[in-house]
């Protein structure tokens, strides 16, 4: 009762998480670091790291590939040279674990290699190789669900019905860990807002996590600045806090396990104040 956490992975890798854990966002794109050299962008990355963490952030999602529509395709090489110097810097450095956000092979290796606690994999693990070295890393996995590909994935979105299309993906990519060797302990699953969804598509789901629940897995999901957002209030990106934290907290008290935020301070504010409630009512529960 009270305080509640979850547990996903085993031994090792076992990560011990609140509930709901706050995943903060950590992009290593250039457009994020503004590009005085390398070395300026790890350090910078590891300062960004560092306020996310005394912030409140459980976890530090660190990414190398923008899934922007009309992105660039990002080399292996480019993305290990992105990614890694950052990776190595803040195991040293923060206490708080990080997550992978890669869908390459060879990132996943070296990047749990070098200490990354989970892989964050919008494709799924459907890339080559993929599922194999994520089997091969012992680390836990978050599997998200995209229909299409980032490029094309906002062009056309249909569904036959969404929620159920989500569910079977998902216990597809469930199924092909589990085969491939992954405990099914160390597996979380996300619905993917905003990746081949229009906002129809985002609030049906939205209003029925319970559903994607089902299989008793860990359920990641990732509001924050969406579109879908902008859709409901008219504001731009960078207006979108409100509507971040109202979301990702309804999502939260629906069953939602890890948040992905760039907010991470004010999303901890607004767990604090849920968590100062919830701990009165179960006071309140074992009086009355
Ligand atoms: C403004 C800023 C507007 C960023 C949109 C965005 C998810 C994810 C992303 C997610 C998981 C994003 C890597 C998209 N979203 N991983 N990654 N779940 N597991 N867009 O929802 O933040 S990137």
């Amino acid at each position: 009762m009270g305080d509640s956490t979850f547990v996903i992975g085993a031994g090792e890798a076992r990560l011990e998480l609140p509930r709901p854990a706050i995943m903060g966002v950590l992009n290593v794109t250039p457009d994020s670091f503004s590009d005085g050299g390398q070395h300026a962008t790890r350090d910078a990355a590891l300062r960004h790291a560092e306020a996310l963490s005394v912030a409140g952030a459980d976890l530090i999602d660190v990414g190398g590939e923008s899934t922007r529509p009309g992105a660039a395709p990002v080399s292996e090489q480019q993305e290990l040279d992105r990614v890694m110097p950052v990776i190595e810097a803040l195991a040293g450095a923060v206490a708080t674990p990080v997550s992978i956000d890669t869908s390459k092979a060879s990132v996943i290796t070296a990047a749990t290699a070098a200490g990354a606690a989970l892989i964050n994999d919008v494709r799924a693990l459907r890339e080559p190789g993929a599922l194999a070295a994520a089997a091969a890393s012992g680390r836990p996995v978050c599997l998200m669900h995209m229909q299409g590909t980032p490029d094309d994935m906002q062009d056309r979105p249909v569904y036959d019905r969404v929620i159920d299309d989500v569910v079977a993906f998902l216990e597809s990519r469930v199924a092909a860990c589990v085969d491939a060797g992954i405990d099914r302990g160390a597996i979380a699953v996300d619905p993917g807002i905003g990746f081949g969804k229009r906002l129809e598509h985002n609030l049906a789901l939205l209003s029925h996590l319970d559903r994607l629940l089902d299989p008793g897995l860990p359920l990641l999901v990732g509001v924050s600045r969406k579109s879908m957002i902008g859709a409901i209030t008219g504001r731009d990106v960078d207006q979108r806090l409100v509507g971040s934290v109202v979301l990702a907290f309804f999502a939260a008290q629906e069953g939602a396990h890890i948040l992905r935020v760039h907010d991470v301070a004010e999303t901890e504010d607004a767990r604090r104040i849920l968590r100062a409630l919830q701990a009165t009512r179960d006071r309140d529960g074992a009086i009355s």
